[in-house]
């Protein structure tokens, strides 16, 4: 008789900020009945599952646990938020020599037990270790892949959705290429019920979007938070819990997560962020945008920013 599966298992490897709000935000979706929790800090690790569980009479039933990579075994998706995150005045990119060291360290590990997972990069700068997670654990892209610019098409999409005076879920608009300095956000193709943004807004009596200033802010958010409050980690966390929802309820939404990109826009051999299908089987189809010839310019750029980042940790 085939064993029936015994629902869904998410495991978080790395539970500071991030890896705890994201267990948080899974754990109260309802869309997991396993949450493992690992991190080189047992006792951090521990805290947690005991803080999260508990709320067992308020959510629908969920084991939420610590524990070591063995107990990942089996899990449906390892979402990896293990690493340094950004001091005050960091970029992503100053952090790639810590956070590819305890890559290093911890993929083959956990890759002993979870070589069927799909596994959701998130640690920064996540397109660089994106692309270093493949090359070290030589699964298809579809399985490894990293939550890119998801974060930075919702900031997007709240700045314009502000502007626009309307539902943000209604605002169609992407933020591709890296996460980070050098991301681009596509205008040519933002719309708002299926009309282009600028349209839209004249249609409102709004005047033209400022479009270098809602750029800046998109990109610069994160410093801005991190000035503030010493990190970001909310926003991120349902990034992340929406993208296991697209995979677990194989739901072929499009999201802009980070993946291989080879022969497309002239870009080869490097991660960056597209508006991808992502359904049960991961990362599934990236849609080759129409861009115009500057938007295509700067994502080439971002691929090049990334490609060197690559060259020099030696991927
Ligand atoms: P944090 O609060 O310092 O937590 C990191 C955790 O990782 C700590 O609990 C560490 O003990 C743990 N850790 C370190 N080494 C290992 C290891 N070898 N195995 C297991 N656990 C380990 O950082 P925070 O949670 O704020 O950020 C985590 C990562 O996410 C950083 O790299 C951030 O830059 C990154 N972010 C990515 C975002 C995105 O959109 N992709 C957004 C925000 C942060």
């Amino acid at each position: 008789m085939v064993e029936k599966k015994k629902g869904v298992k998410i495991a978080i490897v790395g539970v500071g900020l991030v890896g705890a709000s994201a267990a948080f935000a899974i754990m109260i979706s309802g869309m997991a009945s396993q949450l493992v929790l690992v991190d080189v800090n047992k006792d951090k690790a521990e805290g947690e599952a005991m803080d999260l569980g508990d709320a067992a009479a308020f959510i629908k039933p969920i084991n939420v646990m610590y524990g070591t990579y063995a107990d990942c075994q089996g899990a449906d998706i390892v979402v990896f938020t293990a690493g340094a995150n950004q001091k005050p005045g960091e970029t992503r990119l100053d952090l790639v020599q810590k956070n590819i060291a305890i890559l290093k360290e911890s993929l083959p590990q956990l890759l002993k037990y979870c070589s069927e997972s799909i596994i959701l990069m998130v640690s920064n700068p996540v397109d660089v270790l994106t692309y270093a997670a493949l090359k070290i654990s030589g699964l298809p892209a579809s399985q490894v892949f990293g939550s890119g610019t998801v974060l930075d098409t919702s900031r997007f999409k709240a700045e314009l959705a502000e502007y626009c005076q309307v539902d943000p879920r209604n605002v169609h608009a992407y933020i591709v290429g890296e996460h980070g300095d050098s991301e681009v956000a596509l205008w040519s193709t933002a719309t708002v019920a299926g009309i282009d943004i600028e349209q839209y807004c004249q249609q409102r009596g709004l005047a033209p979007i400022d479009r270098q200033l809602v750029a800046e802010r998109v990109r610069t958010a994160a410093y801005e938070i991190i000035k503030r409050k010493g990190a970001t980690y909310y926003a991120v966390a349902l990034s992340i819990k929406r993208i296991c929802e697209a995979i677990l309820r194989n739901e072929n939404s499009i999201l802009t997560v980070s993946g291989l990109v080879n022969n497309l826009y002239g870009i080869e051999h490097c991660c960056l962020s597209l508006p991808t299908i992502v359904n049960g089987t991961g990362r599934s189809k990236v849609i080759a945008l129409p861009m115009t010839v500057r938007e295509e310019e700067a994502l080439r750029n971002s691929a090049q920013v990334l490609k060197e980042i690559i060259k020099q940790v030696g991927f």
